[in-house]
């Protein structure tokens, strides 16, 4: 057998910040007008800039969505920012087949993930530089910058793990993060 040549990794993400670049990666962005029931104060939103950029992602799908045993993974960037006093986040999601997990390992800025099971429970976990977090199977989950800086994180999941929007639409998470006195994050549960 002929030794096998050495190649270079085809994508690479620069640990500092998240960045991810090479062969298929692709760019997704979500803007304030994109955002419309995820904020409690829809008067706040409704007067914010509509092209404000709240989170844009770079992931790697290496296989058609739906494949049985396949992996995705990308880089989430969270802008740092409030609606309403309410912190910028994520929409949040359950999986589709909702007994898929999940990791997430923060690269940079502070966050939030917060996790709410079935019942409606919720679990918050800091997200800081190097945290890593798993996300258990039929939890939805959210993320939220509670820094200045741009929060950038990994994720790693399943590529039959699909999305499912609608339950969060519909019924939100029971906690909200807002920004309190002094600029430290206070939970309201709703
Ligand atoms: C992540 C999320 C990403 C954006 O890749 O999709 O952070 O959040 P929303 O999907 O809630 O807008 C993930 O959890 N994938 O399963
Ligand atoms: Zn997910």
């Amino acid at each position: 057998m002929t030794a096998p040549v050495i190649v270079p990794a085809t994508v690479r993400t620069r640990w500092t910040d998240g960045r991810v670049s090479g062969d298929g990666v692709m760019h997704a962005e979500r803007r304030l007008r994109d955002l419309g029931a995820v904020f409690a104060d829809s008067d706040a939103w409704a007067s914010g800039p509509p092209d404000q950029l709240v989170y844009r992602t770079s992931c790697v799908f290496p296989v058609p969505d739906g494949t049985e045993a396949g992996l995705f993974w990308g880089t989430t960037f969270l802008q740092p920012g409030t609606v309403g006093g309410e912190y910028f986040m994520t929409k949040g999601h359950v999986h589709a087949k909702s007994d898929r997990m999940e990791v997430y390992f923060t690269f940079a800025g502070t966050g939030l993930l917060i996790l709410m099971d079935p019942k409606r429970s919720c679990r918050v976990e800091e997200m800081t530089p190097g945290s890593v977090h798993l996300i258990p199977a039929h939890a939805a989950h959210r993320t939220v910058n509670i820094g200045d800086v741009e929060l950038s994180f990994g994720a790693c999941w399943p590529s039959d793990a699909g999305y499912n929007y609608d339950v969060i639409a519909r019924t939100g998470f029971s906690v909200r993060a807002m920004r309190g006195a002094g600029g430290r994050p206070d939970l309201v549960v709703v």
